[in-house]
């Protein structure tokens, strides 16, 4: 794996998209189509090879801790593992990372994590780190700049026809906004990216950053009216997990959230979210279980 992978011809890999089927692949050869044409909640769980993540940083630094985590959060039932190497700071303070160093985490943990048997996806903001991600076994890009922080990263993202989860984000918060306002208007010029770069519809997941940019009052109002966002008609993506608006709401340690953030992940997916990005993935399970065999037993 390097930052020096040969560029990928113009032919689509049978990586996955987002939603049904086309001319290149039939559902099975496209993981993530597969996974949202099931009915129940798709559980993404988080590794976080990072000296620094918010919750967790320095946990699964160590590439055996790593290898180790993901393969249980597979055990446990996760559908898909999001790896990442650089953390994105939804709270501030920790060092930006070069694509070199991102590069080199995740090196030893990329291959054996995607020779799990759930699809991978890489949680980077820089193309170069997609790209290499991408010729290692990720088969899904993760931005948490929906496509707009680094100019190269859309032309990769359709270049190697895999899925893209675009997020909504901010430098600062600003309380003063409608936030609903401004994540679809954020969403509207990933959209224009993607299409301009020939990524095709059916492989753009939209996600509207709970935690970044937003202060915890617009992050549960994001989590309360995530049905406004369904007039995109592409799936979403709810990441709530351990999230500092639930310490402002019952205020808790990031370890010691766990009960705040099953509650948005219900909530997210009564709300119409269809991936849900969690650390603690044998709880998430078990709740989504749960829910949907009382709604059975109506
Ligand atoms: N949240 C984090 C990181 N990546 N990606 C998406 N699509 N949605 C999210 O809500 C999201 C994300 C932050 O969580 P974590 O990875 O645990 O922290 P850090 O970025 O500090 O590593």
């Amino acid at each position: 794996m390097s930052l020096d992978s040969p560029p990928v011809s113009n032919s689509p890999r049978t990586a996955g998209d987002a939603s049904g089927t086309d001319e290149s692949g039939t559902d099975a050869s496209r993981p993530l189509a597969r996974l949202l044409g099931l009915d129940r909640p798709i559980v993404m769980g988080i590794l976080n090879v990072t000296p620094d993540s918010f919750s967790d940083g320095g946990r699964f630094l160590d590439p055996g801790a790593a290898i180790e985590h993901a393969r249980r959060m597979v055990a446990e039932g996760a559908d898909i593992i999001d790896v990442g190497a650089e953390s994105t700071r939804p709270y501030g303070s920790a060092t930006p990372v070069s694509p070199r160093e991102e590069v080199r985490r995740l090196e030893p943990v990329l291959a054996a994590v995607a020779g799990l048997g759930v699809p991978v996806s890489i949680d980077t903001m820089k193309a170069q780190v997609a790209a290499a991600a991408l010729a290692a076994g990720a088969s899904i890009v993760n931005d948490v700049w929906g496509l707009q922080r680094d100019a190269d990263m859309a032309g990769v993202v359709a270049r190697h026809a895999v899925p893209v989860i675009m997020m909504h984000n901010r430098e600062t918060a600003d309380p003063a906004i409608d936030i609903m306002a401004d994540i679809a208007a954020f969403f509207a010029r990933s959209l224009d990216l993607a299409e301009r770069a020939g990524i095709a519809r059916d492989r753009l997941v939209l996600d509207p950053g709970i935690g970044f940019g937003k202060t915890p009052e617009q992050s549960l109002t994001a989590l309360a009216r995530l049905d406004q966002l369904a007039t995109f008609g592409l799936p979403l993506l709810v990441g709530a997990s351990r999230k500092r608006f639930i310490d402002k709401v019952s205020p808790a340690p990031p370890d010691r959230r766990l009960g705040g953030s099953l509650a948005a992940h219900l909530l997210a997916v009564a709300g119409g979210a269809r991936i849900i990005r969690a650390h603690d993935v044998a709880e998430t399970v078990q709740a989504f279980r749960v829910a949907a065999a009382i709604r059975d037993a109506r």
